[in-house]
Order: structure tokens, then sequence, then C-alpha cells
């Protein structure tokens, strides 16, 4: 496999719950390489881009709202066949049914919240990481 970039983004539920340097280190032991690291609070402007493919799911308000309520760590990470690699390490969606091993299924869990609060973003496609990386370092 090449070498590619993603995108991962560790959410306003991570850092509120200081587990920035528990995501960073799974990346860095699974052999990936930190290239852009950078604690922001985005706009729902860039949210709302971000998650465009979600505008008409019933969930999108809430999923831009809590993702502009705090601070979010955004990073590009780096390495062969990463993109795959960090869904693989993050886990399925919902923290109930994500698997152990998995940041989601170790760390996260539901909070009764409209939307799911899941610790962790990582792109899904090398086009959707391309589109994500422009989005969130538009420089690099
Ligand atoms: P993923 O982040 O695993 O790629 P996704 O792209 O389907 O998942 O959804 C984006 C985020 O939206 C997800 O991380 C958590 C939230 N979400 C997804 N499905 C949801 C639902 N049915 N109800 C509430 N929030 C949801
Ligand atoms: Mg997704």
């Amino acid at each position: 496999t090449a070498t590619e970039r993603t995108l991962v983004i560790v959410k306003p539920d991570g850092v509120a719950r200081n587990l920035v340097g528990e995501v960073l280190r799974r990346v860095e032991a699974k052999g990936y390489s930190i290239v852009a690291l950078e604690l922001r609070t985005a706009d729902t402007d860039l949210l709302a881009r971000h998650y465009a493919e979600h505008e008409d799911k019933p969930f999108f308000a809430s999923l831009v709202e809590f993702m502009v309520s705090g601070p979010v760590v955004a990073a590009i990470v780096e390495g062969h066949g990463v993109i795959e690699g960090f869904r693989s390490l993050a886990g399925s969606t919902k923290p109930t049914s994500a698997a152990p091993g998995t940041i989601r299924g170790d760390l996260g869990r539901e909070w009764g919240s409209a939307v799911v609060q899941n610790i962790v973003h990582g792109s899904d496609s090398p086009e959707s990481a391309a589109r994500e990386i422009g989005l969130w370092f538009p420089a690099l």
C-alpha cells in the first residue's frame, strides 16, 4: 500500500476527558506519524462543510453544535494504509458496540445525547482525506 495521509480529530468529548495523549499514543504506537497537529475551537461553517455528507440527517444540527462546543485536536497522520488503519484503531461509530481494543470501544460509551459522542474522527476514504485535510489545514 502507498504512503497516505488521513485527517484525525480528537473531538470535544475526547479533549474534555483528557484523552488527547491516549489517542495520539495509540496512533504513534501503531507506527503512524503525526505530520501536523493543532488544538483549536472550530466554527460552524467549517463543521458544516466537514460533515456535508450528513446535512440531511436528523442528527446533523446536534453534530455540528457538539463539534463546536469546545476545543478539538486536528491532526494529519501519515503512514502506509493509514486511512483504513486509523478507522480500525477507532472502531465502529457507536461506542456501545465498538470492539474492545479500539479507541471507541475502550474509551467511549453512550451519554444519552442527541448526537453520538465517540472521541475521534478519521477520514473514510482517500477522497475524504484529501477534502478534509484541505478544510482543516488549507496551507498544507
Ligand atoms: P463515523 O464518524 O464513524 O465516520 P458517520 O460518518 O456515520 O460516522 O457519522 C459522523 C458522526 O455523526 C459520528 O461519528 C457520530 C455522529 N452520528 C452518526 N450516526 C448517528 C446517529 N444515528 N445518531 C446520532 N449521532 C450520529
Ligand atoms: Mg464518517
